[in-house]
């Protein structure tokens, strides 16, 4: 977009403007409607009001023209509700004898964090992921049934089948993660089919794969499985860094960064979050791939607020991106 030489930038800066601040117009020529639509257009976040260094000395020379802003870095915040025999709960490490229950009603709780502004929701039915067998189907569907919002599952799919009845009951994705270790060439069938709808759950124990919820461990490293999905139409790869989850100890960020390198499906971490920090660390890993977080624990005691976190590094955050990018 090029400015009309009619008009020129005024120094007054108008006061931030959906995150951003902008330049107000002068038109010299342009008046009312003609006026008004180029102000529309100061206004649209995704471009700044740019003028040369040199004709900054001389406002009648003013030239100013327009530059696009890079997408600003964001990162989709999506609670998780872990089901155990009916009950929300979350683990310390993955550990089935460190049981915090958080809530006896699923479905309240997941319309609770709907109302909150979260934009996606992450169940994991823990008894499926142990016993391999659906437990809390009931709860899964109460939920999916409940929700506007897109809801994903992992825990206990064990089988194409599985995976495709998941589907059936309404949930947006569905997330293998001891299957793609143990078939990975049903799982990569399954993208095939549904593309956009399977995710891949990597949950790694100093560095290697662990599965069936956790008890059993791999000799694979966590990285060569991504590797091993970097061409299929996965929606997502969940990371989790198993000493980190249930923790609120922070993301293990070195663990991310080696994920989302590994394989050019977008990565959700998982694991570790404690506060809003946490989140905003994870902003520099955006631009490797790392598009989303699974915020459980700590959502949960209140450490952080669903509402303010999704401000501060959703979609829709503020920021300013002149004082940044101006040298
Ligand atoms: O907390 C645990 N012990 C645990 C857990 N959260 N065990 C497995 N899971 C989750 C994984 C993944 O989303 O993070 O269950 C899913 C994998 O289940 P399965 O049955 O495919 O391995």
């Amino acid at each position: 977009m090029r400015l009309s030489a009619a008009y020129t930038a005024q120094v007054a800066v108008l006061p931030q403007t959906r995150g951003y601040r902008h330049f107000a117009l002068l038109g010299e020529r342009g008046k009312g409607s003609e006026r008004a639509v180029e102000l529309e257009a100061v206004l649209e976040r995704q471009f700044r009001l740019v003028v040369p260094l040199r004709e900054l000395g001389d406002r009648q020379l003013w030239q100013p023209g327009w530059q696009q802003l890079p997408p600003p870095l964001a990162m989709q915040i999506i609670p998780a509700i872990d089901l155990l025999d009916g009950h929300c709960v979350r683990l310390h490490q993955g550990d089935y004898d460190q049981v915090t229950r958080f809530s006896d009603d699923p479905v309240a709780q997941a319309l609770s964090w709907q109302s909150q502004g979260a934009q996606r929701l992450h169940l994991v039915d823990l008894d499926g992921a142990k016993t391999g067998q659906p437990v809390n189907d009931v709860a899964v569907k109460a939920i999916t049934a409940a929700l506007d919002i897109p809801v994903q599952l992992g825990g206990g799919v064990r089988s194409a089948e599985r995976a495709e009845e998941l589907l059936d009951y309404g949930l947006d994705r569905v997330i293998l993660g001891t299957v793609a270790l143990e078939q990975p060439e049903l799982v990569e069938a399954l993208a095939a089919r549904h593309p956009g709808r399977i995710v891949v759950g990597i949950d790694a124990k100093n560095g290697k794969v662990a599965t069936r919820g956790w008890i059993e461990e791999s000799s694979t490293s966590a990285s060569a499985l991504a590797r091993r999905f970097s061409a299929s139409p996965l929606a997502a790869l969940i990371c989790t860094d198993i000493a980190t989850d249930g923790t609120l100890a922070g993301p293990n960020l070195d663990f991310l960064r080696a994920m989302a390198g590994a394989s050019s499906v977008p990565v959700i971490a998982s694991g570790g979050i404690g506060s809003l920090e946490h989140l905003l660390s994870l902003l520099a890993l955006a631009p490797l791939g790392v598009e989303g977080v699974i915020v459980g624990r700590a959502l949960y005691d209140g450490r952080v607020d669903l509402a303010e976190a999704l401000q501060a590094i959703g979609d829709g955050r503020l920021q300013d991106p002149i004082a940044s990018t101006v040298a």
